[in-house]
């Protein structure tokens, strides 16, 4: 990205800008670098966008804007209007600010757009955290069975099983859903439970626990 900005500002230094135009562009980069290279690199792809875009209209504007002429607003470049637009000032106050001035409030309106993303991100956690909200169903493991021994879900619910052994040695079984865990009296084991198809599938244990081990059969409902 930055060597994208680099060779943006050499191309204009190539185009023989004025010696102000040069120090305009010259402080302006070594301010985005110091002011934003520890962050560029966490920041989203659309921010790095909004920098960029902004980064290569300051040149722009730096290179059309001669700040010791006398010219009046009707002779503004696109560029100069565009800029003044989005700094909510006139022309004419774009055109008498410091490049020192310029950058202060730049530097306030990336701050603004920072914390426009910020609360963007903690929206989408907050969406996030509602989607992926994951039940998770206590199921207990004793001679001889499961409890409760039907659980019924949605497709496509985030479920999670937890399991307790509380006598022998067994294990649940579902065969068609790829689960196949141990369960030891004692313990607790979560799996998580696939629920991108529709149906019903058998639950059975897996370990051969004594007289009842036919006894421990269970269902897994999901539901359309
Ligand atoms: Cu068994």
């Amino acid at each position: 990205m930055y060597e994208f900005i680099e060779s943006e500002v050499r191309k204009y230094y190539d185009q023989s800008c004025r010696e102000n135009v040069r120090r305009y562009t010259l402080l302006l980069h070594a301010h985005m670098v110091a002011y934003y290279r520890d962050i560029f690199f966490s920041l989203h792809l659309k921010m790095k966008r909004f920098l960029a875009t902004v980064s290569i209209s300051l040149l722009f504007a730096a290179c059309s804007t001669v700040p010791q002429s006398e010219s009046s607003p009707e002779d503004a470049t696109p560029q100069e209007v565009n800029m003044a637009d989005m700094m909510g000032i006139s022309v004419e106050e774009l055109r008498n600010q410091t490049p020192e001035e310029h950058m202060e409030m730049m530097q306030k309106m990336m701050m603004k757009a920072d914390d426009a993303m910020e609360n963007e991100d903690m929206g989408m956690d907050m969406m996030e955290e509602d989607v992926m909200a994951t039940r998770v169903i206590e199921i207990t493991a004793e001679d001889w069975a499961f409890a409760p021994a039907t659980i019924t879900v949605k497709k496509g619910e985030k479920v999670q099983l937890s399991i307790t052994g509380v006598t022998g040695d067994h294990g649940y079984a579902v065969p068609d859903l790829g689960i196949n865990v141990g369960v030891i009296a004692g313990e607790t084991v979560v799996v998580d439970l696939p629920t991108d198809k529709a149906g019903e599938f058998a639950v059975r244990c897996s370990v051969p626990c004594g007289s009842g081990h036919k006894d421990m059969t269970g269902m897994i409902i999901i539901e359309e």
